[in-house]
This record gives structure tokens, sequence and C-alpha cells, in this order.
């Protein structure tokens, strides 16, 4: 009997998995990332960094606290941009969010790593990250 009940379990997960795999189009993908927003908001600080050429803004000031897992997104409103910080390992794109956790308290400046314009447009585009204690 207990033979049969594990065959059962293992062909239901192919399935699921066969299932997931072939359905894997755009749609889907954002139901996905949208779960996992909703996931990691509960267990530390999400934030929404909105790109304009040529400037950041967040939704919240970026402060967040030293040993707390942080996700961030990046939206494009305008241009392409991305942002990467390798003392934080952040490495963001717009439709990669970055996850991590700070583990040095410090002032940061979170740069965009993709060349969008002329140098003093694209030098412009920082905005400024702290971790607290
Ligand atoms: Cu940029």
């Amino acid at each position: 009997m207990k033979k049969i009940l594990s065959l059962l379990v293992v062909s239901a997960a192919l399935t699921l998995g066969l299932a997931a795999c072939g359905g894997a189009d755009e749609e889907t993908t954002a139901k996905q990332d949208q779960t996992a927003e909703t996931s990691t908001a509960a267990t530390g600080g999400e934030f929404t960094i909105t790109a304009k050429n040529w400037k950041f803004t967040s939704d919240k000031e970026l402060v967040i606290k030293k040993g707390d897992k942080v996700k961030i997104n990046l939206v494009n409103k305008e241009g392409v941009h991305t942002i990467k910080n390798d003392e934080l390992g952040i490495n963001l794109t717009a439709d990669k969010p970055a996850e991590f956790t700070a583990d040095k308290t410090g002032e940061y400046e979170l740069k965009c790593s993709t060349v969008c314009g002329a140098a003093e447009d694209h030098d412009a585009m920082k905005i400024p990250l702290k971790v607290i204690d």
C-alpha cells in the first residue's frame, strides 16, 4: 500500500513539474512575482525604486536595518536603468528584484549601472541607502 501511495505522489509531482514548465508564459511569471513580493514583505523591508531619465525615486526612504532581509524592485518608467552596488551585493534590473541582507551599517549610494545617457545625466542617477543598527 505504501508503495502505491509513494508512486502516486511521485507521478503527481512530475505532472505538476511538467505543467509548470509548459505554462511558463509571461503572465504566469508575473503572477509568481506578485506572490513572491507578498511573502517577502512579511519578513523584511520591501522598496520600489522608479527610474526616469535621469532620476531615481523610491516609494519609501531607503533606510534599512542591519540584518534585515530586504527586497528592492526597480521599475523603469523612462529609459533603461539598472542598479549595482558591490558592497551590498546588489545587482538590480527591472525584471529581477534584488534581495539581500545588509551586514554592515553605513551610508551607501545606489548608482545606475547602465550607461543611459550623457555622462552628466548618467552620473546624476543615484539614490542614497542607509543601513542602521
Ligand atoms: Cu540610468
